[in-house]
């Protein structure tokens, strides 16, 4: 059997790549600089994937800042508003990621369902599109020189178009003929470059996909048939079976399935694949990071073996991108725990034992088999994973927990009265900017340099000073601001039970951002109020209402790394229970105003349409387990980022929370028609600037937004926000949009008080 893998992470061991670009941005070193990283994190990944033994070497995978930009690049979809930057190729990269001063940045979003953010492409009618694919084969030669056969990789041309958005209602399915002579052209060169497999990634097909776009994949890939090398489709992240019929009808080679998210899938492929196609088994987790049973992998690739022999091929499930990736630096995990996983590079040892296991028999690797069998008991029986209390408390559920005493209109009336705020409030997310001197104290006091005592004494001069600056910018319902808190789920992950954290488990979130999710390996409890000192500490500076700020339990769970020993539900209801008790502790404490973040909250809908009630049922249940033990006085916010919601309104509106500030601001308000048509009956903070871009929008163009909002929500019940918490902004910038933001909302106030 050949091992192979879809993708490498592209960070570096010790994220050498946000080193390097961040950097490169702030005018420290040089593009030559910036690319010798690179060339050095590539070539470190062939070297891992060659002494693994992996039979076939992934280039292509790596990118600067993101593969989808990348893939736009190479086929020459420059959107048009960018002509003005267009320069070098780094420099047009960067531009469109990160936006000018002239041009905001592309639109990001998640990749399918998982934590990390690619870049939109930007489509138009007649869109024409040209290879320059330079550095694209530069990469592949370079991988070619370590002597194994490479198979380059790339985002299949359907997935591409779908992935993308038409800035002029286009169609862009109709884009493909365009598209895909280019794509041809590309496999031809590399043909001419030797290589005999070409890795084609078309994710879409795990999705339910709209028939014209399944159709499409007849004619698209006729196109490319006839250009050389094999076509390995790559498809991951869910069950492709509903489109067997379009996969097996198309000129490729071979393909790649999930066998880690949907084992069912394996049997139908395998029987329909025919006698001449390789398949590829995603038989390694590339989406967590729990050791593969590799008894149980064997057990289900030895009658595959049997039967396509040579034409078997195994790989992790999807990039391992997704992972972190290595657990050498790990030096202060509990080493039980530790024993129980697999990040990246341990992932493709677990490949070299299982495909040696094929090859030569079990008794070749009976070690490694021996040692998998009892990192897997361990974790089955130890006494770290139960907790009899978390049981008995789950036992005890009644619904009464997940309804507020009132609804809505009710409690409206008893907000207004204890808050006593203005119409079109403003407030913030939640966090402000994360200085490097924040960043600096909190690392000298986790290496043991800043005392405790110290260390809470800075973090509370920073609350004092972000309690200072919403004053003076005439905020309304204010932060503290989570200096203390390096991420939203690490520190709550931090102060609960049944969490483990990384030391060094970072994975991409976009470009040079990165998040090193918790494992959650146990049964979830808080032992101790973990906000609440702060919380108070906060409201005692001030006389306008300070929010609690808490992460929900749905994010908690979406970006961790998660059991995969019990159903995703339950350890969201575990979860739910320890940020309730923190939810009644602050209102405890005089807190009158709760968020409770589920910025995640979407992206963990299952990618098929069938699997969503289940999830909405449960996720939106969590929510309010979280959130219902509080009076009708204490008003719930909670808050949700870069996603589509007209969909899932429903949902939304059954979490009950009084007030949801969402983003918005990058689509023109677009979002919010669907609130409007809805008739989304509580409160609304549109997002009305956009923090992932330093540009400081001006305050007519927030009164515009602001305008527009008013138009389909009633303005009693709008707020006024940015799209997201500013850790990533600096003090100068933030200072100055919300300034803008303050006074739009002042201006928009005084019109709609007047009388007509
Ligand atoms: N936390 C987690 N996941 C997330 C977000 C988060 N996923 C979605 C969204 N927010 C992604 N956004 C960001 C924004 C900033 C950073 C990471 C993801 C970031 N990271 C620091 C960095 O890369 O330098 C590292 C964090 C740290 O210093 O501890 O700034 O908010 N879990
Ligand atoms: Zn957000």
């Amino acid at each position: 059997a050949l091992t192979h893998l879809l993708g490498y992470p592209r960070i570096g061991e010790r994220r050498e790549l946000k080193f390097a670009l961040e950097s490169f941005w702030q005018g420290g070193s040089d593009a030559a600089a910036l690319q010798q990283v690179g060339a050095r994190l590539r070539h470190a990944a062939w070297l891992r994937q060659q002494q693994a033994g992996l039979g076939l070497l992934s280039a292509g995978d790596f990118a600067f800042y993101d593969p989808m930009l990348d893939h736009a690049l190479m086929f020459g979809a420059i959107p048009p508003r960018f002509t003005a930057e267009r320069c070098d190729r780094l420099a047009t990269a960067f531009a469109l990621a990160r936006g000018t001063p002239g041009q905001p940045a592309l639109e990001m979003t998640k990749w399918f369902d998982t934590n990390y953010h690619y870049l939109k492409p930007e489509l138009h009618a007649g869109q024409d599109f040209h290879l320059d694919a330079h550095a694209y084969l530069a990469q592949v030669a370079d991988a070619q020189a370590l002597g194994s056969p490479v198979k380059p990789v790339l985002i299949g041309p359907l997935s591409f178009l779908w992935l993308a958005k038409s800035t002029d209602g286009a169609d862009r399915l109709a884009l493909w003929p365009a598209l895909t002579a280019c794509y041809a052209e590309l496999l031809r060169s590399l043909a001419d470059a030797g290589v005999e497999w070409v890795q084609i990634d078309e994710p879409i097909l795990a999705l339910d996909l709209d028939p014209a776009w399944r159709d499409a994949f007849a004619p698209a890939y006729a196109a490319l048939a006839g250009t050389r090398p094999k076509l390995l489709l790559a498809t991951y992240f869910d069950d492709v079976t509903h489109h067997l019929d379009t996969i097996t009808a198309l000129p490729v080679q071979g393909l790649h399935v999930d066998a880690v998210r949907a084992p069912w899938q394996l049997a139908a492929a395998a029987d329909r694949l025919g006698a001449q196609r390789v398949l590829s088994v995603g038989i390694v987790d590339g989406r967590n990071i729990w050791r593969t049973d590799l008894r149980r992998a064997l057990a289900t690739l030895q009658p595959l073996h049997e039967r396509f022999g040579e034409r078997l091929w195994l790989a992790p499930s999807c990039s391992l991108a997704h992972v972190p990736l290595s657990l050498r630096h790990e030096t202060r995990l509990d080493p039980q725990i530790k024993r129980w996983l697999a990040f990246a590079d341990e992932k493709l040892g677990e490949l070299s034992t299982l495909q040696r296991a094929l090859d030569e028999g079990e008794d070749a690797v009976r070690e490694a088999l021996a040692e998998s069998d009892a990192a897997l008991a361990s974790r089955r029986h130890s006494r770290l994973v139960t907790h009899p209390y978390v049981a008995k408390r789950l036992q005890q559920l009644t619904p009464a927990m997940e309804r507020r005493t009132s609804a809505y209109p009710v409690r409206a009336e008893r907000q207004r009265a204890a808050l006593q705020l203005p119409l079109l409030p403003t407030t913030t997310i939640g966090s402000f900017p994360q200085t490097p001197e924040i960043r600096a104290d909190r690392a000298a006091w986790r290496r043991g340099e800043l005392g405790a005592y110290d260390y809470l004494q800075r973090m509370r001069e920073e609350i004092r000073h972000a309690i200072q600056q919403q004053e003076s910018l005439g905020l309304d319902v204010l932060v503290h601001g989570e200096a203390e808190r390096s991420d939203m789920v690490d520190y709550f992950a931090e102060h609960l039970f049944g969490f483990a954290l990384t030391e060094n488990g970072w994975v991409q979130s976009y470009g040079s951002r990165c998040v090193k999710p918790p494992v959650i390996y146990g049964d979830v409890h808080r032992p101790d109020a973990i906000t609440v000192d702060t919380a108070r500490y906060a409201q005692s500076l001030t006389d306008k209402p300070v929010k609690g700020m808490l992460t929900g339990p749905v994010t908690m769970l979406q970006w961790s790394f998660v059991r995969d020993d019990q159903p995703r539900e339950l350890t969201a209801r575990q979860l739910a229970l320890a940020i309730r008790d923190e939810v009644a502790d602050l209102e405890k404490a005089g807190i009158g105003v709760i968020q409770i973040d589920e910025p995640a909250f979407r992206e963990g809908l299952p990618l098929k349409r069938r699997d969503w009630p289940p999830y909405l049922h449960w996720a939106v249940q969590a929510f309010k387990l979280a959130a219902c033990c509080v009076a009708d006085e204490t008003q719930v916010h909670t808050h949700m980022c870069y996603s589509e919601f007209n969909d899932i309104l429903p949902a939304i509106a059954a979490m009950d929370a009084d007030v949801i500030t969402i983003e918005t601001s990058r689509s023109n308000m677009e979002l919010l028609d669907g609130f409007g048509s809805f008739a989304y009956p509580n409160e609304i903070g549109p997002g009305v600037y956009d923090i992932h871009s330093p540009r400081v929008p001006s305050q007519q163009e927030m009164e515009r937004l602001l305008e527009r909002a008013c138009e389909v929500v009633d303005p009693r019940r709008l707020w006024v926000n940015p799209d997201c918490g500013l850790k990533t902004r600096r003090w100068p910038e933030t200072n100055a949009a919300l300034s803008h933001m303050v006074q739009a909302a002042k201006t928009l106030r005084e019109r709609l008080l007047q009388p007509a």
